[in-house]
């Protein structure tokens, strides 16, 4: 609106400019005879003043077309708003595997828990064949873990969450003296644009996963920063 008003002003001043012209040509031609100037000058102004009233009367038109696309675009973005809230949407949840029960692990060195049963990835920031969550956007996420563990062959497992090579929290269970046991641990944390966050499974521990799905790996945006 503010360009526009510009321009009209700016398109104003050369109408003016182009009358002062017609004016000036005129006052030479009737040179001796001010009654001639003043019936030029007037039949001058006023078919400038014509010219112009038809021009205005064509941009009123338009700027009013402009208002309705206007209205009509900003009702889009309204409702584009209220679809995504006006964030990016962002969120997954997966669980370890889909076979019928098996140990995962002991490794030589920790390594991240491929999460492969992928129940939801919205906006694809987890990758299941890394097991790798990669930050699309700065913001405050939620992460939850948990963990399970058999008696046999050996009850010997922790885990941990990680946000690139930074411990966040660790479940634990190391006694070998009584049978299944579960854990689970979350996190709320800050992230920048491509940072990771993963669960590892420590070096010479395992865990224990059925088609029950007690090991899972969830994540969230809660807030953009
Ligand atoms: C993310 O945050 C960092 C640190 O505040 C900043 O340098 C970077 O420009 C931000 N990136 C985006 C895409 O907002
Ligand atoms: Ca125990």
């Amino acid at each position: 609106m503010k360009n526009i008003a510009v321009l009209i002003l700016a398109f104003s001043c050369c109408v003016c400019q182009v009358a002062a012209h017609e004016n000036y040509d005129n006052v030479h031609q009737c040179s001796g005879s001010t009654g001639c100037f003043d019936t030029l000058s007037l039949t001058s102004i006023s078919q400038t003043l014509g010219a112009m009233g038809e021009k205005v009367a064509n941009m009123a038109e338009k700027m009013t077309l402009l208002e309705s696309k206007l209205v009509n675009s900003e009702r889009e973005v309204l409702e584009l708003r209220s679809l995504t809230a006006g964030k990016p949407q962002v969120a997954f949840s997966a669980a370890l595997t889909e076979s019928d029960g098996k140990h995962i692990g002991p490794f030589t060195t920790d390594t991240p828990l491929k999460y492969k049963k992928v129940f939801s990835n919205t906006g694809n920031g987890y990758n299941p064949s890394t097991g790798i969550f990669t930050a699309p956007v700065n913001g405050t996420y939620f992460f939850r873990f948990s963990m399970f563990k058999s008696v046999s062959p050996t009850s010997n497992s922790v885990v941990c969450l990680m946000k690139n090579d930074e411990w966040l929290a660790s479940v634990w269970d190391t006694s070998g003296t009584d049978s299944t046991d579960m854990g689970s641990n979350a996190a709320v944390i800050a992230l920048q644009v491509g940072d990771s966050v993963f669960v590892e499974l420590q070096a010479t521990r395992v865990v224990y996963e059925s088609n029950l799905y007690f090991n899972t790996f969830t994540g969230f945006l809660l807030f953009t920063a």
